[in-house]
């Protein structure tokens, strides 16, 4: 009996090899493994399954064909720009984007995505939504926001999901990036009065509760005192209520910080 590899069974069903090798993780396609531990499939387990598929409702979720697009080498800008149309607005692709990542993190820890690939993988990404937010036209009198990463933090992802919702709403934006120090941030701010705004991101990596309670005393001390907006983005120990600043856990609370950040947009325009 012919036994097909991982590439062949992609093609024949007409998915990527990401989506093969989760289905048969997942007990949903069977497959064989060689001495070596590599998938293989039969022609009657494919075809079982295409005809399961075409009765049941179809297995590849938008995390499988985003893992397949960010594993593949077309154009990762021309993906998201098309999930921009589906979706109709950045915020919504940040929120499809986000259990996306959290896939990446779990095959990762689980040992089922190497180091390597979890690296490219999101570098694409990172890379991708780059020049996306700097494609976007911006007014010659655009606000800007100090986007940074706190200390030891270097999960930018979020970050650059953030940039691209602010951008959509008129902000250009100051990027920081990974691990910027305290005094650093604050200094900027201080420096620079176009920065209307701050965002900062801690991820669930931060442990250090003690650490983002320096950062909103000292930052959020200085935009308080320029009246700049303070947001508190990822899902790190923030404080649960910052004498400044507002959280924002999942991209979903962006909403309400959306139109909030909209109007003072606005005002300040009007004056
Ligand atoms: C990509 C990735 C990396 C990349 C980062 C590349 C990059 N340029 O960002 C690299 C390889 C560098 C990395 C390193 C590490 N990683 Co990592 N990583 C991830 C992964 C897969 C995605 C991270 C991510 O972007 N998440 C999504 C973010 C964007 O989620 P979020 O913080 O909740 O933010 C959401 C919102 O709040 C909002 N948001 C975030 N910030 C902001 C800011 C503003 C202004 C606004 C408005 C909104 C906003 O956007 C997000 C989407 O809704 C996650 C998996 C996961 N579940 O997240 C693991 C994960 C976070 N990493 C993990 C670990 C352990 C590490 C390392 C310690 C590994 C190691 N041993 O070296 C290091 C730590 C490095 C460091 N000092 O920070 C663990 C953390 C576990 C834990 N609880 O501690 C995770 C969860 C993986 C796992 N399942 O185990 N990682």
């Amino acid at each position: 009996m012919e036994l097909l590899s991982t590439s062949d069974a992609a093609r024949i069903i007409g998915v990527g090899t990401t989506s093969v090798k989760r289905w048969a993780d997942t007990g949903l396609l069977d497959c064989v493994r060689t001495a070596g531990g590599h998938r293989r499939f039969t022609r009657d387990s494919l075809d079982r399954f295409i005809r399961l598929q075409s009765h049941e409702e179809p297995v590849a979720t938008e995390v499988d064909r985003w893992l397949d697009a960010l594993s593949s080498d077309m154009s990762h800008e021309l993906a998201l720009v098309r999930a921009r149309s589906r979706l109709g607005s950045w915020r919504r692709v940040a929120d499809e984007l986000d259990p996306v990542l959290a896939e990446v993190g779990r095959r990762w820890s689980d040992g089922e995505m190497s180091i390597a690939e979890e690296h490219i993988l999101t570098e694409r990404l990172s890379r991708a939504l780059a020049r996306v937010s700097e494609s976007l036209p911006l007014a010659p009198n655009a606000p800007s926001c100090l986007l940074a990463c706190v200390e030891s933090e270097e999960h930018t992802l979020g970050l650059s999901l953030a940039e691209l919702c602010l951008r959509e709403i008129g902000w250009a934006s100051v990027w920081m990036g990974a691990r910027s120090p305290i005094e650093a941030i604050a200094e900027r701010v201080r420096a620079d009065s176009r920065i209307r705004l701050v965002g900062l991101s801690a991820t669930e990596a931060c442990r250090d509760p003690a650490l983002l309670r320096r950062v909103v005393a000292t930052v959020g001390l200085v935009c308080s005192e320029r009246d700049v907006a303070l947001i508190l983005g990822g899902r790190g120990p923030w404080p649960d209520e910052p004498r400044y600043g507002a959280r924002c856990g999942v991209m979903e609370g962006f909403a309400d910080l959306h139109k909030q950040l909209r109007g003072a947009r606005e005002e300040r325009s009007a004056l």
